[in-house]
């Protein structure tokens, strides 16, 4: 990652183990009575339908989608039809610490990758405003994440990311291309049929 252009003070920030591993037990726990309440649904590409490997839920406010329509934020789960559990402190307190000042999130996005699951190269894009970093927090399997510049042509680099890592993206880097090119089973103990959890926190509309 040195030299690259993105990194640096308000560009990407890369926090390795920022989670210890009773933190990380609670945010499964935290996790597990989200998707208790908002299931996991496979999302899909707009226009073609195409699903998504990965599978998602979310928490907070508003919650992310991705369906033949489009992607937006919405306030309730697209198949219950019920409002997004609560953002729970953990994720809050994580805001607060990074992002001192910045409006709180109001989405917190729950992707999961099960074997062979990845995400292609892609810009956090749909939120009305991009002063605010999207911080992340990975669980579970290892994975390969990619990162480049702010057009799809630009250079990428990727470093692997292990359960607990955090990273933010603000300032240069929050429209950065990137995505996960792949998740090496069976590098973790966190999830006990294995698999990786990553949370993405975001503000979404201006304050
Ligand atoms: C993932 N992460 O780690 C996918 N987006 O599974 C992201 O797409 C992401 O890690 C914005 C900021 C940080 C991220
Ligand atoms: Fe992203």
């Amino acid at each position: 990652m040195q030299d690259h252009p993105i990194t640096g003070p308000g560009g990407l920030s890369y926090l390795p183990s920022h989670f210890d591993r009773a933190a990380q037990e609670e945010l499964v726990e935290t996790v597990r009575s989200i998707v208790t309440d908002a299931p996991l649904f496979q999302p899909a590409m707009p226009r073609t339908g195409k699903p998504f490997s990965v599978k998602m839920s979310n928490c907070g406010p508003l919650g992310w989608v991705a369906d033949i329509d489009g992607y937006r934020y919405q306030p309730f789960h697209p198949r219950t039809g019920r409002p997004w559990p609560p953002m729970p402190a953990i994720l809050t307190d994580l805001w607060a610490g990074l992002a001192p000042g910045v409006p709180a999130p109001e989405a917190c996005l729950v992707n999961f990758y099960e074997a062979g699951a990845r995400m292609g190269l892609h810009q956090d894009s749909d939120e009305q405003m991009f002063d605010a970093p999207v911080i992340s927090v990975s669980l579970g399997d290892t994975a390969t994440f990619r990162i480049g510049g702010l057009t799809r042509k630009d250079p990428t680099t990727s470093f692997r990311l292990q359960s607990g890592d955090v990273v933010v993206l603000g300032g240069a880097a929050r429209l950065a291309f990137h995505g996960i090119d792949r998740v090496l089973s069976g590098t973790s103990t966190l999830l006990k049929n294995g698999g990786r959890i990553n949370l993405t926190l975001r503000r979404v509309t201006a304050a």
